[in-house]
Order: C-alpha cells, then structure tokens, then sequence
C-alpha cells in the first residue's frame, strides 16, 4: 500500500496523503512515498505540484507520527536525516512550485511542511498549529526559520509558544495562507492556478524558486553559536519533559509539564 496516491492532469501533478486511520501523520513510510511521488513528478517533468488530503478528511496531517520520535535516547528528534526533514527539502527542492491545498486541519511538523510549500490556497476549514511546546520538542533551527520567513516574529512566537490553532481567517491575515477560497471552489481554483503556473517559463520559475530558497536560507550563524544551539536543544530532548510530552501523547493523556 501506498501512504500518497498520484496522479498527472494535463501538465500539473496532485500528490495525495493516503494514511486517513492515522490521520496523514508523517510517518517515515509516508515520507518514503512522497519522496517517490516527487521523484515520480520530476521524471516526468511536472510544472506544478500540488500536495493535498483528500476533500473527505477533517484533518490535512497530524503532522509528525509521534510514535516514531526517538524517548529515552540521545537521539535528537528532529535531525538532519529525520524523515520529516527530509520531506520538507524534497519540497524545497523540487524544481517548480509545489502549493499545499489545504482542507482541515494542519499540526505540528505538517505545518512546517505547509509552510514550505511555495503557496497554500486553504479553504474555511483550515487550520495550522506548530506543537513542539504541547509535546516537549525542542523544535530545530531550520523549522523555526521556516517560519520566521514567513510570518511576523511575534506571530512565529505566538504559534510556538501556545501550540493553538490559527484559524483560515487569521491565516490569511498573517501571511501564512496565499488565498481562502470556498470550499466548493478550492479544488477548481487550485487546480486552475497550477494550469495558469504551467503556461509560464517553467525555466525562468525553477531559477526564481532557487534563488529564493538559497536567499531564504542565507542566515549567518557562526560555528560556536551553532554549538550553543546544539546544546540547549540536547539538553531539552534529552530532559524529562521531552520524554515525558511523548508518553502522554502515546498513553492518551495530557502531559504533566510541571
Ligand atoms: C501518530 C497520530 C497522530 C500523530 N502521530 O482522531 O511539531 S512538533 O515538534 O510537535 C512534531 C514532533 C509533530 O509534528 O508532532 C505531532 C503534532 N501533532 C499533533 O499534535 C496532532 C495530534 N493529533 C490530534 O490532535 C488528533 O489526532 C486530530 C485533531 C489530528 C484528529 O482527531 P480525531 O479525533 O479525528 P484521533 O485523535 O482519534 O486519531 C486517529 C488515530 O490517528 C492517530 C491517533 O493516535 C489515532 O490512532 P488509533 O486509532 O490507533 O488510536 N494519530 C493522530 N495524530 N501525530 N499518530
């Protein structure tokens, strides 16, 4: 079984998550798929990606499958070679506009991978939360750029400090969402915004699309602030409350922070 279903139309391609039970959580298996499905759409020289649940969901991803994070280890949650990380560069990298189109809700490292999408045309029901402080994570330097390139610092605080959703208004508001558009319409729109993608230089996007992620990415930190980064997060990853935010998560209860 396949965890992403895809499929070509005209000259765009829809990937989408297949892993409903669990509601789309990011699994390394899915992960692997849609590394595949990407690798499938650059084969065949797709212009645009567009990454979707299905219309049916309540839920876009749970984002990262928490039974997968590393307790009780030395194992940083979040590493270079994390599955999630790995998706979210594959998005990144891709060499043509990937837009999430976003029905339901969106959590923790899903939001970080929605926010890596070039654009995100969401419809009422969406939502998105970043949720390291509900589970104890101390979140990475690259996902916490990801957003502070993309909302407000005070906004970037805001999410990661409550881990509260932001509805579809209030996404559209900060800059997380490019357009709301009805949810009868969201499907059409989208669809229509990738054929109108497709009709331009698809040579001219793929250097703009770099250029911006190499410009985006260019934050100068020097090696012992990187090695004092390292060391708080080690610390927190490798403390009680990171173990005990994923017990409680796993054992179904709300954890005991204090
Ligand atoms: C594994 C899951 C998950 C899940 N993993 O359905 O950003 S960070 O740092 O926090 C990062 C580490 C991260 O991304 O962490 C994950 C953050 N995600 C969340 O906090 C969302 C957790 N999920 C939920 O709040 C609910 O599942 C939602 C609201 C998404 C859907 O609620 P609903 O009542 O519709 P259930 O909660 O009953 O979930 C259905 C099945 O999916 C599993 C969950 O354990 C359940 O499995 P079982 O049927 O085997 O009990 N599931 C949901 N999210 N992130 N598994």
């Amino acid at each position: 079984m396949s965890y992403t279903q895809t499929e070509i139309i005209d000259n765009f391609g829809v990937i989408t998550f297949n892993r409903e039970d669990k509601r789309n959580a990011l699994s390394a298996a899915l992960i692997h798929d849609l590394i595949e499905s990407f690798d499938f759409m650059e084969r065949n020289k797709v212009r645009v990606v567009i990454l979707r649940a299905s219309s049916r969901v309540k839920c876009w991803s749970a984002g990262h499958d928490v039974s997968e994070l590393p307790t009780n280890s030395t194992a940083d949650p979040l590493r270079y070679s994390d599955p999630l990380e790995l998706g979210i560069r594959a998005i990144r990298k891709y060499p043509a506009p990937v837009i999430a189109m976003i029905h339901g809700t969106v959590w923790g490292g899903a939001c970080d991978m929605a926010v890596n999408c070039d654009m995100i045309i969401g419809d009422p029901t969406c939502t998105f939360a970043i949720t390291p402080a509900k589970l104890g994570v101390p979140y990475n330097p690259s996902g916490i750029l990801h957003f502070l390139n993309r909302v407000p610092l005070n906004i970037a605080k805001e999410m990661f400090f409550t881990a509260l959703p932001i509805d579809a208004v209030r996404a559209e508001s900060v800059g997380i969402v490019n357009h709301i558009v009805p949810e009868a319409e969201l499907e059409a729109y989208t669809y229509n915004l990738a054929r109108h993608i497709c009709q331009q230089s698809s040579e001219s996007i793929a250097v703009m699309k770099e250029q911006a992620r190499i410009i985006a990415d260019s934050f100068p930190i020097n090696p012992e602030t990187w090695e004092y980064i390292q060391e708080l997060r080690r610390k927190v990853y490798q403390g009680e409350q990171y173990n005990e935010g994923v017990r409680a998560f796993l054992q179904k209860r709300v954890p005991n922070f204090v």
